[in-house]
């Protein structure tokens, strides 16, 4: 298998952990987003919406959208489990994924892209053309991010993972939000909460986590 990558992209790198939790190897060709290399012809030969992460199978087959590549990879290799086990543990394990995605990681990538100059007339990532960066969704996705911190923190008060007692895609997800929103995007990282940081220094000292 190839896998398409940049290796400080968020997306990229949740399929990275996913792997190495599973204990599989595979070949990688980086890209770079910000020189628009994901934009190439021949690029987009391969993923015509211009985003990574995209998988390479074998047979010429490609995948692409990080949970979708996950599922895959979880399907052909149950052990260990990181969707779930039974139908109630796999429906709460993409609730919380949804969450991560939808309340952190989405708004960190609007403070990046918004903010960062060399992104200015590609404010929406891929193969999407010319489209403005906006000042104000900066503004916005910081204050979604402080909220999504805080969330964070009272439900890990709950449970020593994202979606509960084992760690999980949701965990995967959570850990890249976090350090992309805090390296990339320049967030600071929520030092007030220490069960958000319990969780954090456990999950990064995962050998996954340097995929
Ligand atoms: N929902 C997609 C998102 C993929 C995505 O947007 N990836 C970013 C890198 S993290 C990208 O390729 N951006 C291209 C660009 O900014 O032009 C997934 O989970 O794979």
């Amino acid at each position: 298998m190839l896998l398409y990558d940049q290796q400080n992209a968020p997306n990229p790198r949740r399929v990275r952990i996913f792997l190495a939790e599973k204990g599989i190897t595979y070949d990688r060709k980086q890209l770079n987003i910000v020189q628009g290399e994901n934009l190439s012809t021949e690029f987009l030969s391969i993923n015509p919406r211009g985003r990574l992460p995209a998988l390479v199978l074998d047979d010429g087959t490609v995948l692409d959208e990080s949970v979708a590549i996950c599922r895959y990879i979880e399907e052909l290799y149950p052990d260990p489990p990181l969707m779930g086990t039974d139908t109630l543990s796999r429906a709460h394990i993409e609730a919380r994924q949804r969450h991560i995605e939808f309340d952190g990681l989405l708004p960190a990538s609007e403070v990046y892209r918004n903010a960062y100059p060399r992104f200015q007339t590609r404010g929406v990532g891929g193969n999407v053309g010319v489209i403005s960066a906006i000042p104000d969704l900066v503004t916005r996705g910081k204050t979604l991010m402080s909220n999504f911190f805080m969330r964070l923190e009272e439900e890990l008060n709950q449970s020593p993972y994202i979606a509960g007692e084992e760690f999980s895609i949701a965990d995967i997800t959570a850990l890249c939000t976090l350090d992309f929103a805090t390296t990339s995007a320049r967030i600071p990282f929520p030092i007030t909460y220490p069960a958000l940081q319990h969780w954090y220094r456990t999950v990064s000292a995962r050998p996954s986590a340097k995929a």
